[in-house]
């Protein structure tokens, strides 16, 4: 066959592992692709995480000090971009590119240069977004739901590169999630049925299909944006023919769904931490991958609750409200099956227990203020204050975040073959755990009291709070460099992972092979 010349040239190429830089650069191995996606990743959760202390600072008192309101406005419309599309999401497909081929067994990715391509495409959306800091017109300022015709009639210039930017981590997305798809279905290794799967892996399955699904509606929305901004239409713009209210429906079709293509894959971690650390396999296998799907199939149909506000039809709201209700349900199947597998089990309380721990706990406080935001005329009453923001940061920081800590903490010693500090993580823990619940929990008073969110400045009446908000904020931001440490200390020192990193998970079928050598390349030579 004329493929094996080729096979064999290609192989003088392949001549080992690529030196330096250019291991990087044209990196085609999931495990160094992982990494590199893993370490973006954590670069812009500080990035926005320096946003974010802009803001509570800000907010540390009343009245103006430290910004204007334009920039103030900037701050939480990065915060809310770069947290989303710069640090969980990346994050999510570092550990999809890490697991899922060691997990199914497979020797890679299904398409190793996509792969790469997915990836290089993120950091130039990322720059493409945050250069507009330095261009004429500034960062955007429109919240990271960037509404029209905020976004368009009344966006400076530099929206269009925001639009840019936009699409770049789309492809990335979808690419990424094309080969999360084309890896499960077709490199299992026998015997890999798809009920057998470890529930990381039928997590990012459920994940990659939302991605498919939502991300071209982001494009599409975005695109609109663009004609209605330089070419004349009016898709959003009623002195026009059109409808700003249509850029809410669009929006939100794709931003429901977002919520959770950054959840389930916490959703699979905590389900595959929980049984190791409480020695018993996972409660309910089979109704979780069915809850997982039944969120997600819920996930299209409830986008709705976002509108509320803007006075929809009463049949509308009625159906909105029982269709977002109805997504308790599989929660709550999920929730029970964690507690029963942790229920007489012979637990410990290593790092990655403790943050599954508690993400089940927060999580859940996050779910329970999402039933409350359900009711649409309650809602008329949250909408627009705290009380949102402290919902969707129960439901993103002691819930995504944390599950990408705990995540982290439990496949670290597979990564780099090291184990890190057991005493040092725990402490990360406690810190980041007190201080997360200082930093959200009392969000929800101040809503309640009608404090709006998105706000550079409040009435005397709500000073205490935000000072002790700012407070939580600031220890939680700083208690995150120690996981940088602990993170480099291990790989630069850590003791050698040992032939079985977590004893817990012995005679559990998602056990792990191991140790892998960092640097391992497992990938067979290629034959295209
Ligand atoms: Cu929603």
């Amino acid at each position: 066959m004329s493929t094996t010349a080729t096979a064999v040239e290609g192989e003088h190429h392949h001549h080992g592992p690529a030196k330096g830089i250019g291991r990087w650069l044209f990196a085609t191995n999931h495990k160094d692709i992982g990494t590199m996606y893993l370490w973006t990743a954590l670069a812009m959760f500080f990035l926005g995480g320096a946003f974010a202390m802009v803001i509570r600072m800000e907010l540390f008192q009343p009245g103006l000090q430290l910004v204007n309101p334009d920039w103030f406005n900037r701050m939480f419309t990065m915060h809310g971009l770069v947290m989303v599309f710069g640090a969980i999401m990346p994050a999510w497909v570092g550990f999809a590119n890490w697991q899922i081929p060691l997990m199914i067994g497979a020797p890679d990715m299904a398409m190793p240069r996509m792969n790469l391509l997915s990836y290089w495409l993120l950091p130039v959306a990322l720059l493409v977004l945050v250069s507009t800091f330095f261009m004429e017109g500034n960062a955007p300022a429109f919240g990271w739901t960037f509404y029209a015709p905020l976004s368009t009639t009344f966006a400076p210039d530099t929206a269009d590169f925001f639009i840019f930017g936009v699409h770049l981590l789309g492809i990335s997305s979808i690419m990424g999630a094309i080969n999360v798809i084309a890896t499960i279905v077709n490199l299992r290794a026998p015997g890999m049925t798809l009920m057998k799967m470890p529930m990381f892996v039928w997590t990012w399955l459920i994940t990659a299909f939302l991605l498919i699904a939502v991300m071209p509606v982001l494009a599409g929305v975005v695109t609109m944006m663009l004609t209605d901004r330089n070419f004349g239409t009016a898709f959003f713009d009623a002195s026009g023919g059109g409808d700003p209210l249509m850029f809410q429906h669009i929006f939100w079709f794709f931003g429901h769904p977002e919520v959770y293509i950054m959840i389930l894959p916490s959703f699979g971690v905590v389900s595959q931490i929980l049984p190791t650390f409480a020695r018993k396999p996972l409660f309910g296998y089979a109704s979780m991958v069915y809850a997982t799907g039944a969120i997600a199939f819920l996930s299209f149909i409830v986008w709705g609750h976002h509108m509320f506000a803007t006075g929809l039809p009463l049949a509308g709201e009625l159906y909105f409200m029982y269709a977002t209700m109805l997504i308790a349900v599989p929660t709550g199947v999920k929730i029970f099956n964690w507690a029963a597998t942790m229920w007489r089990g012979s637990m410990t309380f290593e790092a990655p227990m403790l943050f599954s721990i508690a993400f089940v706990f927060l999580f859940t406080i996050g779910g329970l203020t999402g039933l409350m935001m359900a009711m649409g005329p309650a809602d008329m009453q949250y909408h627009s204050t705290y009380f949102i923001v402290a919902h969707f940061h129960y439901t993103l920081v002691p819930g995504a975040v944390f599950a990408l800590m705990a995540g982290t903490y439990y496949w670290l010693p597979i990564w780099c073959g090291r184990m890190y500090d057991e005493k040092l993580a725990k402490i990360h823990f406690w810190l980041s755990a007190i201080s997360v619940n200082v930093l959200f929990f009392p969000q929800h008073f101040v809503g309640l009291a009608g404090m709006p969110r998105r706000v550079p400045d409040y009435p005397l009446q709500f000073a205490d709070f935000n000072m002790i908000i700012s407070i939580g904020g600031f220890v939680y931001g700083l208690s995150q460099l120690m996981f940088v440490y602990i993170v480099v200390k291990a790989i630069r020192s850590g003791k050698p992972t040992p032939d079985q990193v977590w004893e817990g998970a012995k005679g559990l079928e998602w056990e792990l092979p191991n140790p892998l050598p960092f640097h391992t390349h497992t990938t067979p030579p290629r034959v295209d």
